[in-house]
């Protein structure tokens, strides 16, 4: 097979790929099927920013308003009961699908960047002092890192961060380094999104528990391509966002070490949260309730059962071979190409490339793949510190899930040649 508009010096293309029924799998996703810009057929390759959704979280969502909205945890009629009943039902789905000991160990929240701004706010406020410090790393998204400035700021505790190595790894010694018995808690995302690491977060938690540090691990860009095991990870923390998991936007999960959880106070407060009120004084539910203040995201948590189920249909295992099949022809392929440089050799990568062109700025390339339908991102990723360390002012990034083909690439290829031509 020739990839048209690919140099003569293309490496050959790879053996077939892993068996996965993608077509079938793309039936299943309504926008897949749409056209943009003038009829052209959408190439989505900006999953890492938020994943399309299928049929099948859309009909629970529809369900749900259709037939069975109520609140929760409220009324004793029929729908009420049924509702509560469904949403305990996906918080016990989550706990299972993150290999959390317990439900209870579970808390609904916004998205990962409430999540972590729950677990800074609650426990880091509470408990952190001048002396102190939070570790975090050059390659964090801004929602894990900009939380720990803030309340670093607010108890006089320090702020550091690991560097990375050119490749974007972490650089693993000066961790040990960084690391010490002051380190309170190490806050690490499990795959950068503008750089598509994948940190060896079970090693890392190991050593920083050893000195005593909590962990929490940033799971946005892990969750939705990688089975997660928090009691294998040996973290304390755990945040992942419902909307780049199949699901929709609104709803996020952190997994919290139980008996840390119980020791933390409120974040927000409010109805559903409390134990006793009266005039004088308030007591605290036990988690998760306790950290649930008002009314959840109800449709939004029976979508992410449905996307839970989707995924686990399908497979993380299947899914993790189709991606790493996926990045490693990208790779080859737009690597090849003339002027392109990658941003982001990892040796352990997930499913997505971040790169520049020559002489043509990330947002040019942006506009030219635009034009021929193909959704990139191109910019700092929310992970600023990430550009300052490659002196780049910005990026084109692919990111890939498990409904993009092989088709989908050689138009990525194609769509980055036609950029060069144009602007190179
Ligand atoms: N952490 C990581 C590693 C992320 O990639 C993102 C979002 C977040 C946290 C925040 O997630 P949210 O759901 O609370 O917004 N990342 C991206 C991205 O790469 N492009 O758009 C959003």
């Amino acid at each position: 097979m020739v990839v048209s508009g690919v140099a003569a010096t293309a490496p050959p293309i790879p053996p077939p790929f892993t068996s996965l029924d993608v077509e079938r799998i793309r039936a299943d996703f309504p926008i897949l099927s749409e056209t943009v810009r003038g009829g052209r057929r959408l190439v989505y390759l900006d999953n890492a920013a938020t994943s399309q959704k299928p049929r099948q979280v859309i009909e629970a969502i529809s369900r749900f308003y259709s037939g069975e909205n109520a609140n929760i945890h409220r009324g004793l009629h029929y729908l009420s009961e049924r509702a509560t009943a469904a949403y305990d039902a996906a918080r016990e789905k989550v706990a299972r699908f993150l290999g959390a000991g317990a439900p209870s160990e579970i808390v609904f929240t916004r998205g990962t960047t409430e999540a972590i701004n729950l677990v800074a706010q609650s426990w880091g406020r509470s408990s952190l002092r001048p002396g102190d410090e939070v570790l975090a790393t050059g390659m964090e998204h801004h929602a894990n890192l900009v939380p720990w400035q803030v309340v670093c700021e607010q108890t006089g505790a320090t702020f550091r961060a690991v560097p990375i190595t050119d490749r974007g790894e972490l650089d693993l010694e000066a961790f040990d380094r960084l690391l010490s018995d002051r380190t309170r808690l190490f806050a690490v995302g499990h795959v950068s999104n503008a750089l598509g690491t994948v940190n060896p977060v079970r090693d890392l938690a190991a050593r920083a528990r050893a000195r005593g540090a909590l962990v929490l691990v940033d799971g946005a860009q892990s969750a939705p391509h990688m089975a997660v095991d928090v009691s294998e990870l040996g973290c304390d923390f755990f945040a992942c966002s419902g909307h780049k998991l199949f699901g929709p936007t609104g709803i996020g999960v952190l997994y919290g070490r139980q008996s840390i959880l119980d020791a933390m106070p409120p974040w927000q407060t409010g109805g559903d949260m409390i134990e006793r009120v009266t005039l004088e004084r308030s007591t605290w539910a036990a988690p998760p309730a306790r950290f649930e203040a008002g009314t959840p995201p109800i449709a939004e948590v029976m979508g992410l059962g449905a996307a839970i189920d989707y995924v686990e249909s399908v497979g993380l295992d299947a899914i993790g071979q189709w991606e790493s099949d996926l990045l490693s022809r990208a790779t080859e392929l737009v690597g090849a190409l003339p002027g392109v440089r990658l941003v982001g050799t990892a040796r352990a990568k997930a499913a997505m490339l971040s790169f520049v062109l020559d002489g043509v700025h990330p947002h040019d390339v942006g506009t030219v793949l635009d034009d021929e339908g193909i959704a990139v991102r191109a910019g700092h990723h929310c992970a600023q510190p990430v550009m300052q360390r490659f002196g780049l002012p910005a990026t084109v990034r692919a990111s890939f899930a498990f409904y993009n083909t092989p088709d989908e690439i050689e138009a990525l290829v194609r769509g980055v040649e036609r950029a060069r031509k144009v602007f190179g």
